[in-house]
């Protein structure tokens, strides 16, 4: 019998400014409740499942920005969501804001915690790639993630889930080669990531029409060239006047799509993701064993950028 882990993708409607953790909190144990219905193990959420995507405002006031910060996770807003856990057997991976001060300094993260059936946290993972701007920048639409978080420092870690390599990646690390690449040489054989991505960029609006083919793309070629299952959960639709794009989606270490949403709503998309699959993509197109050549990619790991020209 081959084995298998039924993944969920919980796409959410936009989560309004004034909407309260609690409120917030029992809009998703319901997409649990649903999520188990559906017979789901392991469920995704978006990124910043709990709060409106406020980085889209230039804020001064730091007190407003702690509103949308957890100091503990859970907390007593978010128990729930554990109970929820551990009545319905299934795990999830929510994002959220992170204050974790160290000595007197204020460090903020985007974060992702994975949390086990049983409802104990399994681990978490900070976001590595913090896209966007310290302050308001003409000609750019304001997309200020670098002025309220740093950025992660915990690495791409695989954590185990029922025996299976889980890594968990935030938004914007879904564009780039090197967040499934070290996921998958962690050892993960799923990926789950959430996301809040404008649909309009003043920068670049001539691309605007590539913007859900630009979601897809980068997802799909990292599942096909680490041969691994990528479960994203979107935020959707007008939040606070932004255009978010959906488009959550499963796809299969083949590179192609299992499920897609089709709304732009608070909308649930599960699939039976057949692990044994991995295996064969593995062997029949990526042995990384026998084939990778560590030895001639060192500027991967040492280089940020490209030349300005050829040695
Ligand atoms: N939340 C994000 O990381 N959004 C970025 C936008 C700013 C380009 C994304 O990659 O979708």
């Amino acid at each position: 019998m081959g084995r298998y882990l039924t993944l969920a993708a919980c796409q959410m409607g936009p989560i309004p400014k004034h909407a309260s953790r609690r409120e917030t909190v029992e809009r998703l144990v319901c997409m649990l409740e649903n999520a188990a219905k559906a017979g789901a193990e392991l469920v995704v959420f978006p990124e910043m499942g709990l709060t409106t995507f406020f980085p889209r405002w230039l804020i001064e006031d730091d007190l407003e920005i702690e509103s949308y910060f957890e100091s503990s996770f859970p907390s007593s807003d978010t128990e729930p969501l554990f109970a929820a856990a551990r009545k319905l057997r299934l795990g999830f991976a929510l994002s959220y804001c992170e204050r974790a001060d160290e000595g007197n300094e204020k460090r903020r993260f985007n974060t992702m915690s994975l949390v086990s059936a049983e409802g104990e946290i399994i681990g978490r993972y900070r976001k590595i790639h913090v896209p966007g701007t310290e302050t308001v920048e003409p000609g750019f639409t304001p997309h200020l993630e670098r002025r309220y978080f740093l950025p992660g420092d915990l690495g791409f870690p695989v954590f185990s889930y029922r025996g299976i390599g889980i890594g968990l990646a935030i938004c914007n690390d879904r564009r780039w080669p090197e967040t499934y690449r070290m996921l998958a040489l962690n050892g993960a054989d799923i990926v789950l990531l959430g996301y809040n991505t404008p649909f309009f960029l003043e920068e670049a609006p001539e691309m605007a029409h590539l913007r859900m083919f630009h979601n897809h793309l980068p997802m799909q070629a990292g599942a096909y060239q680490n041969a691994l299952w990528v479960a994203a959960a979107a935020k959707a639709g007008v939040e606070e006047g932004q255009f978010l794009i959906g488009g959550s989606c499963i796809i299969a270490p083949s590179g192609e799509m299992a499920a897609l949403a089709q709304s732009l709503g608070d909308e649930m998309i599960v699939h039976r993701a057949d692990l044994d699959f991995v295996q064969l993509c593995r062997k029949a197109n990526f042995d990384f064993d026998r084939y990778r050549r560590p030895d001639q990619y060192r500027s991967i790991g040492e280089r940020r950028a490209a030349l300005a020209r050829p040695i």
